[in-house]
């Protein structure tokens, strides 16, 4: 922070940088993992802060949550047990408690201090802990996943990016683990970062998925808040097309998103040429 201004720097976007202003600074503390700050913003809402790296904004949060839960849940048929990993704010797990089939929600955090701290600060995004059929475990979820075999309908990875503690969560070995502890005709989501900034991590992901699941797919979309403005999904299927929603949407439900819909579901996968050669030629 810098006379009232936040800069977003990082040697994943280096020579760009996202500013906003700042009104106060609500919460600044280093956790075991992490350096954890919460701002009121003059224009954005509250934002969430690890490591100098924006998390959330609430003036865009519904567009990177809503998209990260409902796409893979609208693609399964029927989600009923699923795994959410990362993602302390609570936000995936508010997305994925709309879903009335889901009876089961495990949920895996390394840092207990986010989830403390959303639920002081974020109570919008906290709420996702609300849900009864939520069961919280703390710790690294590329461990928890290593003991699970063949339990979960979809499994979604709200990760913070590759540097730092979720460094393990872009790694092969873990989207084995993923893979394995799928039933089958299961889904994986995962944040995918941006096909403009991040090429290689994008081709990465798409690479592993690729070859460990039966379909694979990257959607794309709008968060103005993360680097470039841009984030995007990669997802693996042993079974269902990811590319369009298995199931209608209920209109009260659809009423409640600002994102998603069933077209944006399909639109999201169609991407610039660019990122289509790129991610076509493996
Ligand atoms: N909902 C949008 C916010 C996030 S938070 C990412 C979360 O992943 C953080 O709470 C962090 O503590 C958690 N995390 C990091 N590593 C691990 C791990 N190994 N196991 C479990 N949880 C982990 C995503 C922001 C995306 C930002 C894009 N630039």
């Amino acid at each position: 922070v810098k006379d009232g201004w936040f800069y977003e720097t990082c040697p994943m976007w280096p020579g760009m940088a996202l500013s906003l202003e700042i009104k106060n600074i609500l919460y600044d503390e280093k956790s075991l993992f992490q350096h954890i700050q919460v701002f009121e913003t003059q224009n954005h809402g509250k934002m969430l802060a690890l490591d100098g790296i924006i998390q959330l904004t609430q003036f865009d949060e519904f567009s990177y949550q809503e998209m990260l839960a409902h796409v893979p849940l609208f693609a399964h048929p029927n989600p009923e047990t699923i795994l959410v990993i990362g993602g302390g704010d609570g936000g995936i797990l508010r997305e994925a408690g709309r879903h009335t089939c889901v009876t089961t929600m495990d949920f895996c955090e390394i840092d207990d201090m986010v989830i403390q701290v959303s639920k002081q600060f974020l109570p919008d995004l906290a709420c996702g802990f609300d849900d009864p059929r939520v069961n919280v475990f703390i710790g690294d979820g590329a461990a928890f996943v290593r003991e699970k075999t063949g339990v979960y309908d979809v499994i979604i990875v709200d990760s913070s990016d590759p540097i730092g503690p979720g460094e393990v969560l872009f790694k092969q070995p873990f989207y084995e683990c993923l893979k394995n502890a799928l039933k089958p005709g299961g889904i994986i989501a995962t944040q995918g970062e941006s096909i403009f900034l991040h090429k290689d991590c994008v081709i990465n992901l798409a690479k592993i998925t690729r070859d460990l699941f039966d379909r694979q797919a990257y959607a794309s979309f709008m968060v103005p808040t993360y680097p470039g403005g841009n984030i995007g999904i990669c997802l693996g299927s042993l079974g269902p097309d990811l590319t369009r929603p298995a199931r209608k949407i209920d209109p009260g439900i659809q009423e409640q998103l600002k994102y998603y819909s069933p077209e944006i579901h399909k639109a999201a996968f169609v991407l610039p040429y660019f990122a289509r050669k790129m991610l076509e030629h493996l």
